[in-house]
């Protein structure tokens, strides 16, 4: 039996996973979950590196204290990094990407480069905190910091770091910055020289499936070797779609919905621009999605319930979403006032209201409103999608936590027209488990990761039922849609 550990960082809690490889079948059983929620320091939110560093060594010493470790890998959400020194040494901690400080760079960015620019050099999307506008957001509060750094590492590079002492950049996450070069593949140089961001920070990028070096803080326990899985989480993900051919698409439903397919080469066309997809690097493919808000809008609601004293369970949530009307407060949910809201409620009641319709008001409304409103969002996004590939697709697996809530899954199959196949539901965790097999040669590429995955987990299929009304409910969203600013 072979012993891996996955350590998977969420928006809310990561854990570290245990699996175990039997040459046919992998099985992968939770051994240490703990927060990685954000704290506020100076002002700011803030990732505590170092709580979730120690969480993550002790999630590894009590796999390794009983099997013997051949490897870990560790994945975590994208864009946030670090700054280390000469000697090593932590100077800047990451920033939250909901932290609000980023915005600067936006402004201070586009003053120098035009989207445009920007997305025919990495074919990545704007979103206002990639790394590319908190780093120069960073230079503009504190050029000294910047100037004196010796090296900017992405979170799970930076965790590998302290683990083995070595500095990489992995080729998934670095494209998330969107300073890597859709023609290149390495940083994007130019673009550096005109924003005035120091090239030397940039570490060489490395790419998934390959090894880091031993685990010097675990030498007492074998030492296990730190490998390059696909380090951004949604890229371990879309490496656990347990997809039979090619093409597919896809939605990596969490904290955010990723939409999208793989293709072998960016397309970087005037749709793309305009419809502000991403083309994140993925393992052998380029990653052609869409973020879409996800379910942070229900973990706000439902955090916001909790803290008024009326707290309510997601299947309560969902028994009362299913009894409310249909179609009756339908809202974007990608408009940039879901980031970050002082409070989730008022926020939608504001969208709905702007849309002309009534502001939900019951929890059963509201709740049918981010679920439907998600829906019809992922039909504009997999529309776009077919446009840009050309492709005709049957199907939409759905991986990630939100696999698991199936009015979703009903809504998104009924929305879409589309069989959705859902699960696996910890798919960060099996493609970063599945990407260490390969580095240790164990498995030789992601045809065969997918063969077993397949037969390591069970899916849910959901038919399309339905359709018709939500038909006429997709005319309307579209119809309104495209009169107001979103994210895209
Ligand atoms: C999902 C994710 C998305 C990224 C967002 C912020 O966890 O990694 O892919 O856009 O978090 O980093």
């Amino acid at each position: 039996m072979l012993h891996v550990a996955a350590v998977d960082l969420g928006a809310s809690s990561g854990r570290v996973m245990h699996g175990l490889f039997d040459g046919s079948r992998l099985e992968l059983e939770e051994r240490h979950r703990f927060s990685t929620c954000p704290v506020k320091r100076d002002g700011h939110l803030v990732v505590d590196v170092d709580t979730l560093y120690r969480a993550i060594e002790t999630g590894l010493r009590y796999i390794a204290g009983v099997h013997p470790l051949a490897s870990v890998g560790i994945d975590s959400w994208a864009v946030d990094f670090g700054l280390i020194d000469e000697v090593g040494r932590l100077v800047q901690p990451p920033r939250h990407y909901r932290d609000g400080a980023h915005e600067v760079g936006v402004r201070r960015a586009m003053q120098r480069i035009s989207l445009e620019d920007l997305f025919r050099e990495t074919g990545i999307q704007f979103l206002p905190f990639n790394s590319i506008y908190q780093l120069i957001a960073l230079q503009q509060e504190n050029e000294p910091l910047v100037l004196r750094s010796r090296l900017l590492l992405l979170l799970p590079d930076l965790l590998n770091f302290m683990l083995t002492g070595v500095a990489h950049a992995e080729w998934t996450n670095a494209t998330t910055t969107q300073l890597v070069s859709v023609r290149t593949k390495g940083w994007a140089t130019e673009v550096l020289e005109r924003l005035g961001l120091p090239a030397s920070l940039f570490p060489e990028i490395r790419s998934p499936g390959t090894l880091l070096g031993p685990a010097r803080h675990l030498v007492e326990v074998g030492p296990p070797q730190v490998v390059h899985v696909a380090s951004h989480d949604t890229a371990s993900a879309v490496v656990a779609v347990p997809a039979m051919g090619q093409p597919y698409l896809y939605i990596s439903s969490g904290t955010w919905s990723l939409v999208g397919t793989v293709v072998p080469e960016p397309i970087t066309s005037d749709d793309a621009l305009r419809w502000n997809f991403s083309n994140e690097g993925g393992v052998g493919n380029y990653r052609l999605l869409k973020n879409v808000m996800g379910l942070w809008l229900l973990q706000e609601l439902e955090r916001e319930w909790a803290t008024s004293g009326e707290p309510v369970s997601l299947p309560q949530m969902l028994q009362e979403a299913q009894r409310a009307q249909p179609f009756a407060h339908l809202f974007d949910p990608d408009h940039p006032r879901f980031l970050r809201p002082p409070s989730m409620t008022e926020a939608i009641q504001q969208a709905v209201k702007e849309w002309g319709g009534h502001p939900p008001e019951e929890r059963g409304e509201m709740v049918r409103a981010v679920l439907e409103s998600l829906a019809l969002k992922y039909r504009v996004v997999v529309e776009e999608v077919k446009a840009l590939t050309g492709f005709h697709y049957d199907a939409v697996h759905v991986v990630g936590g939100g696999s698991q809530n199936a009015l979703l899954s009903q809504w998104t199959a009924d929305c879409l027209g589309l069989p959705v196949l859902a699960g696996p539901s910890e798919a960060s965790a099996w493609g970063n488990a599945l990407m260490q097999l390969v580095a240790l040669g164990e498995i030789s590429n992601l045809e065969e990761a997918r063969a077993l995955l397949r037969s390591s987990v069970a899916l849910r299929a959901y038919e399309p039922a339905n359709t018709a009304s939500w038909e006429d409910a997709y005319a309307r969203f579209r119809e309104r849609l495209f009169h107001r600013p979103t994210l895209a």
